[in-house]
């Protein structure tokens, strides 16, 4: 995670030095509208289904396929919502498969990436995401706290991930989603039961999201049980030649 971070901040000032942070606030996509995740969750089948082309834990996953025919299959068969990853470096994402899907969907897109600058919120509005990730463990409490209000006046929801129970004291009750890591980021290890927990510490009213190594029915259904309202799965779905008839099939 460190690395990534170090990496992520070249990123950042790299971008800023193309086009910078006035240029992005001026820009006359930040008034664009956004969708809500947290309607969506309840209205569809929770699903938030990711695109994902390689990770650290997996090396490459699915890196043939095209992202908008991927996601606007997800949608048509139900998805709440679509993950998509920007970070180059460590996942292969980029900024287009954002902005060359945004106009074909009308689900929330989450930005899923490592946001440690306000730079990146302006950002993700300009490329069209209505969602973006707030990660705990490469953030203060009061960083989460301040990113949550410049999403806010954005228009953009929060989700916020946790994996530990220290983490739980980066939530606050302007964030809008709570994301329950199943896997360490750091031994990239899955315990169900663990987020289980965790989510039993958190306030009952605040939707929660179960996220990774959800690899079948059973554990879907299981953490469905346990009250989780949302299901973060990417590899499962990704890891097939076809993602959306994997989706398809998983969902019927
Ligand atoms: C999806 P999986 O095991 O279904 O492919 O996981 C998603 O939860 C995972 O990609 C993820 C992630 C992250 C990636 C969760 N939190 C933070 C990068 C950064």
């Amino acid at each position: 995670l460190d690395k990534i971070i170090t990496r992520k901040k070249q990123e950042i000032s790299y971008s800023k030095s193309k086009i910078s942070l006035q240029q992005l606030k001026d820009s006359e996509f930040l008034g664009r509208k956004t969708y809500s995740l947290k309607e969506s969750l309840t209205s569809k089948s929770g699903i938030i289904a990711e695109f994902k082309r390689q990770s650290p834990s997996k090396g490459i996953i699915n890196d043939t396929i095209s992202p908008l025919e991927v996601v606007s299959a997800y949608e048509q068969f139900g998805a709440s919502g679509i993950s998509i990853l920007t970070d180059k470096d460590y996942f292969g994402g980029n900024f287009e498969d954002i902005l060359n899907v945004r106009n074909h969907i009308n689900i929330p897109i989450l930005r899923k990436d490592f946001m440690i600058d306000e730079y990146q919120f302006y950002e993700a509005k300009s490329l069209g995401a209505d969602v973006i990730l707030l990660i705990a463990a490469c953030l203060s409490p009061q960083q989460v706290q301040e990113f949550t209000q410049l999403s806010h006046e954005l228009g953009l929801e929060v989700l916020l991930e946790i994996h530990t129970e220290e983490e739980l004291k980066h939530f606050n009750s302007d964030i809008d989603l709570v994301g329950i890591n199943n896997r360490n980021l750091k031994d990239f290890k899955v315990d169900l039961q663990h987020s289980v927990n965790l989510k039993n510490q958190l306030p009952k009213d605040i939707l929660s999201v179960a996220e990774s190594g959800i690899y079948n029915i059973e554990d879907f259904n299981y953490l469905k049980e346990k009250g989780f309202d949302g299901f973060l799965m990417g590899e499962y779905f990704m890891k097939h030649e076809n993602p959306a008839q994997k989706f398809k099939e998983f969902i019927s």
